[in-house]
């Protein structure tokens, strides 16, 4: 059984269907889903906000790289194109960390990089995650570090530029 936790992000065009589009295409492998929130961009490109949100999936038949797959289908289904390093995007699915019966799968290559190198960077990422699993932990340069902790090393300008919507995935 492969758990993940991904990180939906949209700021092109109906951002919220965008995101919908993720838990409906997902259906019973999702196991929960963060609220909305809304996000000054991160990277340093001038574009619109973001929605975000984090969905914890399980299923039995992925492993990494089938969960990245899945993530691309649902990228490429939103008409996503390949543009600007970190610019706007109709959707982007990304992977944080996946485990496999409780052990945490890692990958380092051209394709997939498990768990996502610059998670503990985003606000946007940090914030849903431990709304929906208070507990989390993420592997950081080796370490296994609690998310919470992780937030609150973060410029308070990054955490301040995440705002809860009243918006529901369902
Ligand atoms: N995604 C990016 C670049 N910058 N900023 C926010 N707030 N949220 C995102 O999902 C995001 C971003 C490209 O993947
Ligand atoms: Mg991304
Ligand atoms: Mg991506």
């Amino acid at each position: 059984m492969t758990s993940v936790v991904l990180s939906i992000g949209s700021n092109l065009g109906d951002r919220l269907a965008r995101l919908q589009s993720v838990v409906d295409g997902l259906g019973d492998a999702v196991r929960a889903v963060s609220p909305v929130y809304e996000t000054d961009p991160w990277g340093g490109v001038e574009q619109d906000p973001f929605l975000n949100a984090v969905v914890l999936a399980d299923d039995a038949a992925l492993d990494g790289r089938g969960w990245l797959h899945r993530a691309q289908e649902f990228e490429r289904a939103a008409q996503r194109v390949r543009e600007e390093r970190w610019g706007p995007r109709t959707l982007d699915v990304d992977l944080v960390m996946c485990s496999d019966g409780g052990r945490e799968v890692t990958s380092d290559d051209d394709e997939l990089t498990l768990p996502h190198p610059l998670a503990h960077e985003r606000a946007f990422v940090l914030v849903p995650w431990l709304a929906v699993d208070p507990a989390a932990v993420l592997t950081v340069g080796g370490e296994r570090r609690s998310v919470v902790k992780l937030l609150a090393e973060l410029d308070p300008a990054e955490r301040d530029g995440v705002r809860r919507t009243d918006a529901v995935l369902g």
